[in-house]
């Protein structure tokens, strides 16, 4: 394999359980590395939990645990998920893992080597939520005049003696990256805020604290650990084996893609590439900060009670039909809402409905009428060259819209054949015509199983539970379901399994949830 591809997504804080919010982004990320590795590219993809400030250590407090004993527990859960979503990285990391540690060391030498920090005083805004400082101006007014983050987040003063890092120095050499560069941040209105602010000018960042110990250890400045964001965004680095494993890091950085929500664009898109100038690695190639998933149009919070466990979701919808659904009806990039009954309408329409429901029929017709053969390929007419040029069409769009990272349009591109396949189905009626012309039926069957196999390999990076499902039943190897066995041939003569169904129709919410 040539031309590697690596691509992240955020590591999400472990002070408490997964929300959908972090299933999204997993499947979405995984989504787009399974695409990436069915165009044949060598793909790195890592996931994972940071661990480190001043987060977790006051949520430890108040479960009476240590820093160390919640991400623990806690990172096993992200990690349980991202294996029951058929997440399929290559590391999980631990910012608490050791060859994290030594990254993060490696980089902040590397930025004081730069000159590019010095000790002072630290005065200013906190919070704690966001691990984020703000400035004055930021800060919007809450409830009761009470001062809020433009996050709508509590803040509070803090002063302490802390290490800066010359962000100020990097504001020119940021506009100019984002000039030349301008697919660096996607989509546009998340660049559009990005050069705002840094047009608005860069004040230094304040990158250690002393008040607490949970973190990396500045090197040769006892008492201060990192800024929890320093060392969080170092862990793209440490997975492809930075400092130390010069052939991995070489292979595989500068990322290709870092996929982030659009609450985080500004650490990926301002601090990361300054802190990476400043350390002389070179820039991740783009960051996309996709939208925020709401539950039936609001946003999730723990008050309200409507944080919705993923793993509840896919068990009991299953694991594709949740892919689906989240990959299929959120426009990626954008906020997107969610809910039971719109889970159950656009899997039952399109995959029990429509692709499983094809699948079903056609592979029983050829299990009982062909003794469960391929049957022969026959002479095409012209429903078959539309139904070839459907599928044919279905490919192009889809690889246009994952150039533009659109996988809801991908999605639609490629449903828009398994429509067409249907129709074509219903249309040729090859049950029907079997009773006068059984070598015509053949042909029809033949065709429809081969449109089938090659959606199956369409929407494998989507779906690919079903998918591969689809694909042992059509006797297809593990090796014959890349983007380019699109081009083989559905072998006649093959025996096929007994056919089984695929995507089961769900069931409505008996309460409204
Ligand atoms: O931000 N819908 O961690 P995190 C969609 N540790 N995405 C959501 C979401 C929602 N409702 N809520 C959160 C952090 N996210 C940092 C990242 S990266 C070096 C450090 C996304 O657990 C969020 O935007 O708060 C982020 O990309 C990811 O989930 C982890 O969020």
């Amino acid at each position: 394999m040539t031309d590697p591809y690596y691509i992240t997504t955020a590591i999400s804080y472990p002070n408490g359980r997964p929300h959908i919010g972090h299933a999204y982004e997993a499947i979405a990320t995984d989504a787009i590395a399974r695409y990436q590795r069915q165009l044949g590219r060598e793909v790195r993809f890592q996931t994972g939990t940071d661990e480190h400030g001043l987060k977790m250590v006051q949520e430890a407090r108040k479960r009476d645990l240590t820093p160390r004993a919640l991400a623990d527990e806690m990172s096993g859960y992200f990690k349980a998920m991202a294996d029951a979503l058929d997440i399929s990285y290559d590391r999980f990391i631990r910012t608490s893992d050791e060859d994290h540690y030594r990254a993060s060391q490696a980089i902040w030498r590397a930025m004081e080597a730069a000159g590019d920090l010095y000790l002072d005083r630290y005065e200013g805004w906190y919070s704690v939520r966001d691990e984020a400082f703000y400035d004055e101006k930021e800060l919007v007014e809450g409830e009761g005049g009470v001062k809020l983050s433009p996050q709508g987040t509590p803040v509070e003063w803090t002063a302490e003696e802390t290490w800066f890092f010359k962000l100020s120095k990097y504001q020119q050499p940021l506009l100019d990256f984002y000039a030349a560069n301008p697919d660096f941040i996607r989509p546009e209105a998340r660049r559009n805020e990005i050069l705002r602010f840094v047009e608005g000018g860069l004040s230094d960042l304040s990158v250690s604290r002393t008040s607490f110990d949970w973190g990396v250890p500045v090197p040769g400045s006892p008492g201060h650990v990192m800024y929890v964001w320093v060392d969080a965004l170092t862990n793209y680095l440490t997975g492809v084996g930075y400092p130390d494993d010069v052939e991995v890091f070489e292979t595989f950085w500068p990322a290709n893609l870092h996929i982030i929500g659009k609450d985080i664009v500004r650490f990926h898109a301002v601090y990361w590439p300054a802190f990476l100038m400043s350390a002389n690695i070179p820039l991740p190639q783009a960051v996309f900060g996709h939208g925020f998933l709401l539950n039936r149009g609001e946003k999730m919070s723990k008050s309200v009670g409507n944080v919705t466990d993923p793993m509840e979701l896919a068990t009991r919808f299953g694991v594709d039909a949740l892919r689906y659904f989240l990959l299929r009806e959120v426009s990626f990039g954008q906020d997107g809402s969610y809910s039971e009954d719109a889970i159950v309408t656009r899997c039952n329409a399109d995959l029990a409905n429509n692709l499983g429901n094809l699948a079903q029929r056609c592979l029983s017709i050829i299990a009982k009428a062909c003794g469960g053969v391929v049957p022969a390929m026959g002479t095409r007419t012209a429903a078959e060259d539309a139904l070839i040029a459907s599928v044919e069409a279905a490919e192009t769009g889809m690889h246009t819209a994952m150039t533009d990272l659109a996988l809801h349009n991908a999605l639609e591109a490629i449903w828009s054949a398994a429509r067409d396949a249907n129709q074509y189905f219903a249309d040729q009626a090859p049950w029907s015509v079997r009773k006068t012309d059984p070598e015509r039926a053949d042909t029809i069957l033949y065709h429809a199983a081969d449109a089938i196999r090659r959606i199956a390999i369409l929407a494998r990076w989507a779906i690919p539970g079903g998918a591969d499902k689809l694909l042992d039943l059509l006797g297809q190897a593990p090796d014959a379901r890349s983007f380019e066995a699109l081009g083989h041939l559905l072998a006649p003569g093959l025996t096929l399994p007994a056919p089984a169904g695929v995507f089961p129709r769900l069931e409505a919410p008996a309460v409204d949830a």
